[in-house]
């Protein structure tokens, strides 16, 4: 397509001379804003004024400029459309095939020490985004350009062309020029936000506060609800929450009572609710500071629970519970007998009953998050996590061992039953924070070592808690998160009565290890997958 009448209206005036020039030797009409036309007219180019243009002054301090039919009639006309070409001639509006706009420096203003909301305001682009929006919709007729970077790259490809720009260049603006005003505008939302409320009245004081709605979160969120402080009371905190939350997510929560769920509640409820989701039969995931303290499956919720607190009764004191069965009077009759203190209790349905016990209970937070539909757990779209000056984004740890993807390594073979718990046991260490060792027997966790720098201490430590809960490990399975390094942990859990081993193998020792683990009697078994979680 053949650039014939540009409009040049750039706040960043670097480079626009020089581009005004090339489109100029190449024979391209130009139409200009005040300050814009001023600069070309000065070197010596012949300019339209957009206010002759348009037979309109430049109006309100410059507010009203290019807001005009002739302006954005001969922007969004349609080439292909002969309706759209005659209108366009009935009024006497010429096409506009290329656009070059970049907007007042809203961020750059702000930034300013003592900015007032005054200038502030005065520095949200209308007009601006307004053709670059309308010059984006319609890339099949215009080119718009909004970085001074492409300049001379689209010089170029009109020298070669004949002036023309092709439609895969014109799409590529396109795209780059949305990215352009969604971030120009959620700049505005964020500064605006971060003002107090009284900012209106007084304007000169209103200096930017750190913002817990930062620009980034609001383009890919559209609701946020302030928390009443993060993991400490001293930090501020918000719940950002998808506008259409994935199926089964902990985000889609209905909450039947008690205080208001703080920072913490929800972290720790996602982690039992993730966990708990994993398990088809019933399954009860008691979470203490981001780890299960007890995880247990049977053939009933009530099983399931009672198993499951049995695992460390002392830490399981102010847990999150998540079910993922429908939760009875049995249930809750069993948590009071024990005269268990939880936080947050979830599960995807409770009876009337129930829920009648535990409305008595004024602090306690009820929740309800509908299971998600069909045999898998769903998994989020991305895992984000803050670092100094960016973002970590990863895909989903979607891994969920089946039987078929284990390897037996030793001499031994795990018998049925082992497998099962073998099964349960890496199931459960995917959420235990690294290093992480779980043993388990009978469908229930039995000691859990989790976030230690090293794994004989993880090792050592679900050992220990084993011990704590006088639980015996005696013929007991054992999950570890990541491969054994060396064979010390091996020897461990040997000592403590593990009798069979899941993991994922592939460290440079596997030999000394699966020799270690011979050595001992054990069965082992590699997954092949490991589940580091930080
Ligand atoms: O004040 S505006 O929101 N109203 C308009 O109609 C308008 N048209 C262009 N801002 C408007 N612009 C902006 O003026 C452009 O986005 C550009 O940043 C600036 C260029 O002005 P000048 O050419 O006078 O320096």
């Amino acid at each position: 397509m053949k650039i014939r009448q540009a409009l040049l209206s750039v706040s960043d005036k670097t480079g626009v001379l020089e581009f005004a020039q090339a489109l100029n030797a190449q024979g391209v009409a130009l139409l200009s804003t005040g300050g814009t036309a001023k600069l070309l007219r000065d070197a010596g180019l012949a300019v339209t004024e957009i206010g002759d243009y348009t037979g309109f002054p430049e109006m309100l301090d410059g507010r009203v400029k290019t807001l005009h039919p002739k302006v954005h009639g001969g922007i969004l006309a349609r080439r292909d459309l002969p309706a759209h070409i005659a209108t366009i001639e009935a009024h006497g509006i010429p096409t506009i095939d290329l656009v070059c706009v970049n907007l007042y420096p809203f961020r750059e203003t702000v930034a300013k020490a003592g900015v007032t909301l005054e200038d502030a305001i005065e520095n949200i682009d209308i007009g601006g985004p307004a053709m670059v929006r309308s010059s984006a919709k319609n890339y099949n007729g215009v080119a718009i350009v909004t970085d001074p970077v492409d300049y001379a790259g689209l010089i170029d490809e009109m020298k070669a062309n004949d002036g023309a720009l092709s439609l895969a260049t014109r799409f590529g603006l396109a795209k780059k020029a949305f990215t352009h005003t969604a971030r120009y505008d959620s700049a505005i939302a964020n500064w605006l936000t971060g003002l107090d409320a009284n900012a209106e009245a007084k304007p000169a004081e209103a200096a930017p506060t750190p913002s817990i709605f930062p620009s980034q979160l609001q383009l890919a969120f559209d609701r946020a609800e302030t928390l009443r402080y993060g993991e400490n009371p001293l930090q501020k905190a918000a719940f950002y929450r998808d506008s259409t939350p994935t199926a089964g997510a902990i985000a889609n929560y209905t909450q039947h009572g008690g205080k208001e769920l703080s920072y913490n509640n929800i972290a720790d409820a996602d982690a039992a609710w993730e966990c708990v989701k994993t398990f088809r039969e019933p399954a009860c995931v008691i979470v203490k500071h981001a780890n299960p303290c007890g995880v247990a499956v049977d053939t009933q919720l009530l099983k399931a629970y009672e198993k499951a607190f049995q695992t460390d009764p002392t830490s399981a004191f102010g847990g999150i519970i998540a079910f993922n069965g429908t939760v009875d009077v049995d249930v809750i009759e069993a948590m009071n007998e024990r005269k268990h203190f939880v936080e947050v209790l979830i599960a995807p349905a409770f009876t009337d009953a129930a829920m009648a016990l535990l409305n008595a209970k004024a602090n306690l937070r009820v929740l309800t998050v509908p299971l998600p539909e069909g045999a898998s757990p769903v998994y989020h779209a991305l895992e984000m996590k803050r670092v100094g000056g960016g973002l970590l984004v990863q895909t989903p740890d979607a891994f969920n061992v089946q039987a078929a993807d284990l390897k037996v390594v030793t001499k031994v073979q795990p018998t049925l039953s082992q497998i099962a718990d073998l099964l349960f046991a890496y199931r459960v260490a995917k959420f235990v924070k690294s290093n992480a060792i779980v043993f388990c027997g009978n469908g229930m966790t039995l000691g859990v070592g989790a976030g230690q720098m090293s794994r004989v201490d993880s090792t050592r430590i679900a050992a220990i808690k084993a011990a704590n809960a006088k639980l015996s490990l005696a013929g007991s399975v054992v999950a570890s998160d990541a491969f054994f390094p060396f064979r010390d942990g091996v020897d461990v859990l040997a000592e403590a009565g593990a009798k069979a081993v899941i993991q994922p193998g592939g460290s440079m020792r596997d030999e000394e290890v699966i020799a270690a683990a011979n050595e001992h009697g054990l069965a082992m078994v590699v997954t092949g997958a490991r589940h580091f979680r930080h």
